[in-house]
């Protein structure tokens, strides 16, 4: 080796270079890719359509190793995926819980495994609020008040409201009723004639106004509280099938603002929808980043402003804000037309 030329040497190695790739390919980075365990309730609307596709895209533009498992609107399904990912030992879990009650045990179970829970769209009921680290989504009673305020300020006389519920169990089912019932006791000329869950999905919503179509309160009513738009899309094709005027007849409020309630909106059809934003992709990953580094970071660090000493204990416990809400308005067909073109989902 010592008698050949330094120059021949750089010919040489530069040949080498050029033939193996590993030569020119900068040293591996052997950062741990972050690995996030996703419960989804189901794919039951148009919202959760987007919202799925919110997480998706914010953990793929990260480089995030997303186990995404759908429920398919079921506790059942969403306990054994809990367990999966702790089999699985993902660095964090996030999940949208169905219904509020009934997760106390498989929460326990994670905790034990030493994996932060983020909370994500809907609340749990537990007794020990340290088995998750916080919980981003939206003010559910915040929005049955806004779709009560609606009615208050959009219509005058007696109105007989029939309420399409949620699911029943799920915070936001639970927390849009109380946020509507809270407003509508100040306002006697508005009452609730009759209230029937629909499980948030078109179809559902489409077969129980039918049905209550044909009882003697269908003859009577002339509003409509959908707990989101897609079972108010087909109690509107239920109620055009009877002869009907949709949002003329019959004034519809409905929650979630999607695309097809802005058509409807334009239609004349629907009268106004609360928002309710599923696209908490990026704030959620924002969120477990944070957690993930107060994981790796000595106690007494105070880098992030969300964060308080003495971190690692108290994770659960209060050292991330417990509740990220989400910025939300109210729109009705005076901007449908205007704003429609705006809408991502
Ligand atoms: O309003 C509805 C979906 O949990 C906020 O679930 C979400 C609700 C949303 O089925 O469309």
């Amino acid at each position: 080796m010592k008698n050949i030329p330094f120059a021949i040497l750089c010919i040489v190695l530069a040949a080498c270079c050029a033939i193996l790739p590993s030569c020119n390919k900068p040293a591996e980075t052997t950062a741990k890719k972050i690995t996030i365990g996703f419960s989804q309730i189901g794919s039951e609307s148009d919202w959760s359509a987007a919202n799925s596709l919110s997480v998706k895209g914010a953990a793929e533009k990260r480089g995030i190793d997303l186990r995404f498992a759908d429920g398919q609107q079921k506790q059942e399904n969403q306990i054994k995926a809990l367990r999966s990912f702790i089999d699985q030992k993902v660095d964090l879990i996030a999940f949208s819980p169905v219904v509020e009650t009934g997760w106390q045990t498989v929460l326990e179970e994670i905790k034990k495994a030493g994996i932060p829970v983020i909370l994500t769209d809907r609340g749990v009921d537990v007794t020990d609020s340290s088995l998750y680290v916080t919980f981003i989504g939206s003010d559910f009673t915040e929005e049955g008040r806004r779709a009560a305020k609606w009615f208050v300020e959009n219509t005058k006389g007696d109105l007989k409201v029939f309420e399409l519920r949620g699911t029943p169990g799920a915070s936001c089912a639970v927390d849009r009723k109380t946020g509507f019932e809270a407003v509508i006791a100040d306002h006697p000329r508005i009452k609730i004639l009759k209230s029937q869950d629909g499980n948030f999905e078109r179809g559902k919503g489409k077969e129980v106004m039918e049905a209550f179509l044909k009882t003697p309160e269908g003859k009577d009513f002339n509003a409509l509280y959908a707990h989101n738009d897609d079972m108010a899309l087909g109690a509107i094709q239920a109620m055009k099938e009877a002869g009907l005027k949709p949002g003329k007849d019959i004034k519809i409020v409905s929650v979630d603002a999607v695309k097809a309630a802005f058509e409807a909106m334009v239609d004349g059809e629907l009268n106004c929808t609360v928002e309710c934003n599923p696209q908490l992709g990026p704030q959620l990953f924002d969120i477990v980043e944070a957690v993930l580094a107060a994981k790796t970071l000595p106690a007494d660090a105070t880098k992030h402003k969300l964060l308080k000493p003495a971190i690692l204990e108290a994770l659960g416990g209060g050292a991330f804000e417990k509740r990220v809400m989400v910025h939300e308005v109210v729109y009705d067909q005076s901007v449908a037309k205007e704003l429609i073109g705006t809408r991502k989902y």
